[in-house]
């Protein structure tokens, strides 16, 4: 039976939070695992829950996103961190209006439960690039977090090319490019179970920030691109 809503967890060494994490799933939505390499018997775990688990080759946050939406089937598609920082009891926040044919995208704004839960670098980082989101769509926005959801084939005609850590962003910004009815929603949010592989170090912090402010700069020549043809006779 086809689900209503595919999950995709991208995973990189998530054997702690993996089988929490994959028991909170509603019913009806089914867990696609993209392995990207793990060495910790993430790939074996999931199994053992009767995720979906695929593998991808390269490396990169973006690659095993995509991985999962080319695999999923399901009319919805919703994404969720596999490490617990998010509960995937709450997808049906994200999936919900997409299911009920409200909204195209609903993105989940990151609500902390406990103090302490994001490194201070981190919500810095997402503050700024927040506002430059904003700026850039003219949406109400105030976080790129993870969790989401969308319909599996518009999604797939966006043509998204970024395989690191500007896929999240790369969304947005071509979702309204193309018109998109988008949604912001409250989604809780903790601390992770395990160590962070994109923001908890200063490092992936930066490469996300790099990989983010390339993609504003492309928006913002496209916009700028696009307002002159519209000029012309
Ligand atoms: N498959 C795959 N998953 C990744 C990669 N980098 C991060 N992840 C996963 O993507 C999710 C987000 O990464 P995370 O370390 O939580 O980043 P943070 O939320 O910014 O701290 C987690 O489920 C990671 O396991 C990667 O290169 N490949
Ligand atoms: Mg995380």
């Amino acid at each position: 039976m086809t689900p209503a809503v595919d999950v995709i967890l991208p995973c990189l060494n998530e054997a702690g939070p993996l089988p929490w994490v994959l028991t909170r799933l509603p019913a009806g939505y089914r867990a696609i695992v993209v392995d990207n390499g793990s060495t910790d018997g993430s790939a074996d775990i999931a199994r053992g829950y009767d995720a979906l688990v695929v593998h991808e080759a390269q490396r990169g946050f973006g690659a095993a996103v995509h991985r999962g939406l080319l695999t999923a089937t399901a009319p919805v598609v919703a994404f969720c961190d596999a490490d617990a920082s998010m509960d995937p009891g709450d997808l049906p926040l994200v999936a919900g209006p997409v299911l009920a044919g409200e909204h195209d995208l609903v993105l989940g704004r990151r609500r902390t439960t406990s103090r302490g839960t994001w490194p201070a670098h981190a919500r810095f980082a997402n503050w700024a690039l927040a506002r430059l989101m904003r700026r850039a769509t003219g949406l109400p926005l105030h976080d790129l977090g993870p969790m989401r959801a969308a319909g599996r084939e518009p999604l797939l005609a966006l043509g998204l090319r970024d395989r690191r850590s500007g896929y999240p962003l790369e969304m947005v910004l071509t979702a309204r490019r193309e018109g998109w009815s988008i949604l912001e929603v409250d989604t809780p949010y903790s601390a992770r179970v395990g160590q962070s592989k994109v923001t908890g170090t200063i490092k992936g912090t930066i490469t996300a920030i790099r990989d983010m402010s390339q993609l504003l700069a492309e928006h913002k020549k496209d916009a700028a691109r696009g307002r002159t043809e519209r000029v012309r006779p």
